[in-house]
């Protein structure tokens, strides 16, 4: 069957009804994207030639994705999360807004309202002896160099499993997610565990949608930040620990350049000492910069649905 009929007035005239834009009621802007959206597909399904088969299990494929919360999951994977990175980055570079600690996405897997700590938090609740010690630690600056006091860094990353407490429910409440206020001389510093990397559900409905091509579900080991403080630039951000052999082929597209960062190995008992801790750890240094600004609105993280959002403020 190799039937073109998508340039017939009787399509083009079918697609403008079902965008409704022959109604004076709804949204103007989602007609036009409905309509363009549809378009496209209609277009698609015309010149691949798509079955009712093959159309068929695609609804049911994203039925499945709903029933598993697996859209904020997939979204990552088909790069629609660093395409908007990559939107903003244009955007502040044609307004020459440049500088600081480059972005990179949040991910699906933020939680609302960690409990805050002033210039250093423990992040996990000690069940893990097994992994090694993190020492996550840094400083808050603008792009003067001068530190930032007060600067609220809120972190959150995964368990020696690449699992996240709230979506894990074997963790602990909001086990390794914190808020942490820097010091006077805008440092933070975190106890926690070194994470692994994270995996898509094997078999799971996104599994499936990289499996189709030819891709794998693999994250390199890394840990969220949300960055703020007042008169900055809001940042969202994640640093990739080094070394990780996913480090460069993240199916998320998070990694950059600047934001790899290699821990560093201490034996030293009096390091270890200084730091409350018994033996061995691994020290992670990172150091953010923020961009000063003016406009309220880009010092805060931009609206998006999140877990316990409301509980937070
Ligand atoms: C993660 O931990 C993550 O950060 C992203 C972007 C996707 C899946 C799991
Ligand atoms: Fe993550």
């Amino acid at each position: 069957m190799t039937v073109k009929i998508f340039d017939t007035p009787q399509v083009q005239d079918f697609l403008k009804t079902v965008a409704g834009l022959d109604q004076v009621g709804g949204s103007e802007r989602a007609k036009q994207i409905v309509h363009r959206l549809l378009s496209d597909l209609y277009r698609l399904i015309d010149d691949f030639d798509v079955t009712p088969e093959e159309f068929w299990s695609a609804v049911s494929l994203m039925n499945e994705l709903g029933k598993e919360t697996q859209f904020g999951l997939l979204s990552p994977g088909l790069g629609f999360d660093h395409y908007l990175d990559m939107r903003l980055d244009a955007a502040d570079a044609e307004a020459q807004r440049t500088g600081g600690t480059p972005r990179t996405i949040e991910g699906p897997l933020y939680v609302a309202g960690a409990p805050e700590a002033e210039g250093h938090a423990r992040m996990d609740d000690g069940s893990d002896t097994a992994s090694e010690v993190m020492w996550l630690t840094g400083q808050v600056r603008d792009t003067q160099g001068n530190p930032i006091p007060g600067a609220q860094v809120e972190i959150w990353h995964a368990d020696a499993k690449g699992g996240y407490s709230f979506f894990d429910p074997t963790q602990s409440e909001y086990h390794l997610r914190r808020t942490i206020l820097a010091d006077a001389d805008g440092r933070y510093s975190a106890r926690s565990i070194i994470p692994s990397g994270y995996g898509v559900p094997k078999g799971s409905p996104t599994d499936q949608v990289l499996a189709a091509l030819g891709r794998h579900g693999q994250r390199p080991a890394h840990i969220h930040f949300f960055i703020s403080a007042p008169g900055h630039r809001h940042l969202t951000t994640q640093i990739n620990l080094g070394g990780d052999p996913y480090t460069w082929d993240d199916f998320a597209f998070a990694t950059r350049e600047e934001l790899v960062v290699n821990g560093r190995r201490i034996e030293d008992p009096a390091e270890a000492d200084r730091r409350g801790l018994e033996g061995p750890f691994t020290e992670v240094v990172f150091d953010v910069e923020l961009v000063a600004t003016d406009a309220p609105e880009l010092q805060i993280r931009h609206a998006r649905p999140r877990a316990l959002e409301d509980a937070a403020d």
